[in-house]
């Protein structure tokens, strides 16, 4: 297959590239390097030592397999470059990673709110116009957010995108439908993937569009069979208070001897996944395409979901590292519980990995590896969710 790989630059993008190239597909990387110039308005870098684009393709297309061609175009700004790429590769699938993904950096203030929503919801737009425009059947495969159905758990099993609902009437008939679980975003950041849920509504009723949302976890761990085969093609590791996801921060914090920043007690239950089993999944799902004319395939792209809590315990008890509970900068609830349907991928005969003392050690190695390269200063999350928070804001400076 010919498949174009948006955001290919990126933590999921680029072993996904590598491991659909390896299978033999024709991969186009498009990406506009926004992820490497936020690291430096960040005063940021990946702990691993990541190579330029242009050097980790070369070292990739020395290895003999699939090669990969670069597309430096930014999709949220400029149509024209984008369409006239499909025009011309015109890809069976697409894969969409482009968006701006850190819910911190998306709060940080009003350049960064107005940014992520241009960004992402523009980006997600223009390429389901120019695949209308083009009369492409593309298969468009995006990366979603479990973060869409917010965390207001009370027992009930998150299903797989659509909630099967009956109303009653006031006089006893009864109706039932399919809706969109309502969603329940909190951040702007997720509140993007929210957006880009009812722009894939819309396009795939009025235009019979093919489209796949992964509603993808927390991701965790950086390496995959893949990025192993080569220095020069080492994935990025973020453990900033901006873009490094809970996890993998507590993982650098625990074998640097930093006390693992837990916001508030930590009863926040999340949905986690191994970068390995992300790339698992996305090739599962490219090679299963819907059909046209098929609603919006919403697919949860879990293993498992744990508490911060329990997520601490785990990395302290693997690096004798003490647990601090900080002051929480989000406006999220303490407390929830979490379950969530992952019955499609499990169809398809995915076994996930699991959390295990095994595989965090496996994360720990690199982490131990690129010491000399992690910044204390650079930990702290800075993003206040709420004006009240905000210290200096409430007193008018
Ligand atoms: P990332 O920031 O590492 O990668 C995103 C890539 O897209 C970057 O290389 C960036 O330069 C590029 N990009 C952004 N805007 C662009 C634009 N307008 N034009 C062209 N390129 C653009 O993020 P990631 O962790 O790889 O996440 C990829 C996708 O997966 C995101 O959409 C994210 O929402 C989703 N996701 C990530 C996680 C996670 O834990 N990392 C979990 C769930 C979902
Ligand atoms: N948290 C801490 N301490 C920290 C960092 C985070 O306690 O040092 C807590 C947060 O308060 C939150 C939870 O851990 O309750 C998860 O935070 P996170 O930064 O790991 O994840 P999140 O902001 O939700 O975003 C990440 C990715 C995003 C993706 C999302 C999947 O950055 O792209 O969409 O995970 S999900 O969470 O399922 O929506």
């Amino acid at each position: 297959m010919r498949v174009l790989v948006l955001g290919g630059d990126g933590f999921c993008g680029w072993p996904t590239a590598l491991r659909l190239a390896r299978a033999g597909h024709e991969i186009t990387i498009v990406d506009n390097l926004s992820r490497r110039r936020i690291d430096q308005e960040l005063g940021a870098q990946s702990l691993s030592p990541i190579r330029s684009l242009d050097e980790r393709v070369a070292a990739w297309n020395r290895l003999g397999h699939a090669p990969l061609e670069i597309a430096p175009i930014d999709i949220a700004e400029d149509y024209h470059s984008l369409r006239a790429l499909l025009a011309r590769l015109r890809p069976d699938c697409v894969v969409h990673f482009a968006e701006q993904r850190a819910a911190p950096y998306s709060m940080r203030g009003p350049g960064q709110k107005r940014y992520t929503v241009d960004n992402n919801v523009n980006g997600t737009h223009n390429l389901l116009v120019a695949l209308v425009e083009l009369d492409l059947d593309a298969h468009l495969v995006h990366l979603g957010t479990m973060g869409v159905y917010g965390y207001d758990g009370d027992g009930l099993e998150i299903p797989e995108g659509y909630l099967d609902v009956t109303v009653r009437n006031d006089e006893g008939a009864t109706f039932a439908r399919s809706i969109l679980y309502p969603t329940a975003p909190g951040s702007v950041y997720h509140m993007t993937k929210s957006l880009d849920q009812i722009l894939f509504q819309f396009y795939a009723r009025n235009d019979g569009l093919r489209i796949t949302d992964l509603h993808q976890g927390i991701v965790w761990g950086t390496q995959t069979r893949e990025t192993r085969l080569d220095d020069a093609l080492i994935n990025r590791f973020d453990y900033d208070g901006d873009f490094g996801t809970v996890l993998n921060r507590f993982l650098v914090q625990g074998v640097n001897g930093h006390p693992l920043t837990v916001h508030g007690t930590g009863g926040q239950t999340r949905a986690f996944i191994n970068i390995e089993d992300t790339v698992r999944c996305i090739e599962l799902a490219v090679q299963s395409p819907p059909r046209r004319g098929d609603r919006v395939r919403i697919i949860n792209q879990l293993a498992e979901t744990r508490s911060v809590r329990d997520i601490a315990e785990l990395v302290a008890g693997v690096t004798g590292t003490a647990i601090a509970e900080v002051d929480n900068p989000r406006n999220e609830a303490p407390c929830n519980s979490l379950q969530a349907s992952n019955r499609t991928f499990r169809s398809m005969g995915w076994q996930p990995i699991l959390l295990k003392n095994a595989l965090l050690n496996e994360t720990t190695e690199i982490v131990e590896r690129f010491r000399d390269r992690f910044d204390p200063a650079v930990v702290p999350a800075r993003a206040l969710w709420t004006r009240q928070n905000r210290p200096g804001v409430l007193r008018g400076e």
